[in-house]
């Protein structure tokens, strides 16, 4: 089933996976997915996206069309039969914020099996420092080759922005570290067929995965204070927003957006990689941890939020109807990792609320597994109090004659607090 003269396999056909395959088979290598899930292998191999992303459809039917990308489960026959094997599984973090690396390791184990002299390995998960070296070479070099010797090993990070990953992956500059010259030079002379942006070369696998975590961390901490800064906007009676754009037009400001907190699989895990690296050297990040204990905390925030604006109508939590708009982590994406939603959910369920939800996008299982009781756009907003918690475009349209029992907690800069307070609607929000 595999072509002999297959030169890529791709491990791991998720949110970064496939299109990353299907671009490398659309600049015409033949490329291999693989993925553990068949389900998925089969929706790919019947020219469909498993994953909801803008192009992503069209993208893997052409290349599926034109026979140069194939799905399997097969790890090993595809690594056999690949030249080069680029690794794009998950990497989450456990309970205790410690990096989660098992699919890393079972792709590793996979690869060796087939690995092959002049092969060239490479990670684009993002894993903690030094994970290429002391955890994923000793696995590939059970085969009995020799790292930088008998076969090539790079790390390049995904940038991709969810929603607009294929404009991204094809655009955006690309870091790149490996283990000698030779590997950065064929992963970089590979990325160059997919991406037009510049080709950062950087001094070896660990610095590159460096950046990586820095990139998301740099956007954590940002937003961690903006979110400090909202808070303290709103016991001044000051609009966050107002106060975060003007400064912004200062040539070196670049304040974030406050928000119920941050979610994704990105932002919200990163930052504890670079944590977990630092403490095994016996520095212990602070200011990286407090800006995750802030974000986190953001939700509870919006739960006190909702509190306090009940007590001001005379109502409680406790049997008040909340409706949730917008379960997703951020606006117009289907995914739900890591939301803000599940905390607050989970805080007004404890307080004794009936928690509604609404998500145009994310799926009926995603949202059964958030523990609120999925409801239609209408039924929301007949809640004793609405929640505005992800900036769906559908959201931006709301008036205030939409709002029927005139309580609304918004969470995202997406509507005006002066013209909801001014058509008598109780407007409470993060940094309002
Ligand atoms: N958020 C705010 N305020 C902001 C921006 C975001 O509260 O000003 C929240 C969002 O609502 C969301 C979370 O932060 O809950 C993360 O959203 P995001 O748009 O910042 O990022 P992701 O997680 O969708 O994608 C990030 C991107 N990284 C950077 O921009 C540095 C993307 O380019 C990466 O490829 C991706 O992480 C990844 O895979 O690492």
């Amino acid at each position: 089933m595999i072509k002999e003269n297959s030169v890529i396999s791709v491990f791991g056909m998720g949110h970064i996976g496939l299109p990353t395959a299907a671009l490398f088979a659309k600049n015409g290598l033949n490329t291999i997915g693989v993925e553990l899930n068949g389900d998925m292998v089969k929706i790919i191999n019947d020219g469909s996206s498993p994953i909801l992303e803008p192009g992503l459809e069209e993208l893997v039917s052409s290349v599926i069309e034109s026979g140069n990308l194939i799905a399997t489960k097969d790890g090993v026959d595809a690594s056999k039969a690949s030249k080069v094997m680029i690794i794009v599984v998950p990497t989450p973090k456990d309970g205790a914020n410690n990096s989660e690396l098992s699919a890393v390791k079972a792709a590793s184990e996979t690869i060796s099996k087939g690995l092959k002299k002049e092969n060239l390995v490479i990670v684009e998960s993002t894993v903690p420092p030094k994970t290429c070296e002391d955890l994923v070479i000793p696995i590939l070099e059970k085969s009995g080759l020799k790292a930088g010797k008998d076969f090539g090993m790079a790390y390049t990070p995904e940038r991709a922005l969810p929603n607009n990953t294929i404009y991204e992956m094809t655009h955006n500059d690309r870091i790149i570290g490996g283990i000698d010259q030779k590997s950065v030079d064929r992963a970089a002379d590979l990325y160059s067929r997919i991406t037009s942006g510049e080709i950062i070369k950087v001094k070896n696998l660990v610095t590159a995965e460096m950046v990586k975590l820095m990139e998301n961390t740099f956007r954590d901490a940002n937003i961690a204070l903006a979110n400090e800064f909202a808070l303290v906007c709103e016991t001044l009676g000051i609009n966050a927003m107002e106060a975060i754009e003007a400064a912004n037009h200062h040539p070196r400001v670049n304040i974030h957006t406050p928000g119920p907190g941050v979610g994704g699989h990105c932002l919200s895990i990163d930052p504890y990689f670079i944590v977990e690296t630092a403490e095994k050297r016996g520095f212990n990040a602070p200011l990286i941890k407090t800006a995750r204990d802030i974000n986190n905390s953001m939700p509870l925030h919006v739960a006190e939020l909702v509190v306090k604006s009940l007590e001001e109508v005379g109502k409680t939590v406790k049997n008040s109807k909340i409706g949730i708009l917008g379960v997703a982590y951020k606006g117009n994406v289907a995914d739900a990792r890591e939301t803000p939603a599940k905390l607050l959910i989970e805080t007004l369920n404890q307080k004794g609320a009936k928690v509604l939800i609404h998500d145009p996008y994310v799926s009926p299982e995603m949202m059964k597994s958030l523990k609120g009781q999925p409801a239609s756009f209408e039924e929301v907003l007949e809640s004793d109090c609405v929640v505005l918690l992800t900036d769906h475009d559908m959201y931006k349209k709301i008036t205030p004659e939409m709002i029927k029992k005139g309580v609304l907690v918004c969470t995202r800069p997406i509507l005006d607090p002066y013209k909801f307070r001014e058509n008598g609607i109780l407007f409470r929000g993060v940094g309002v």
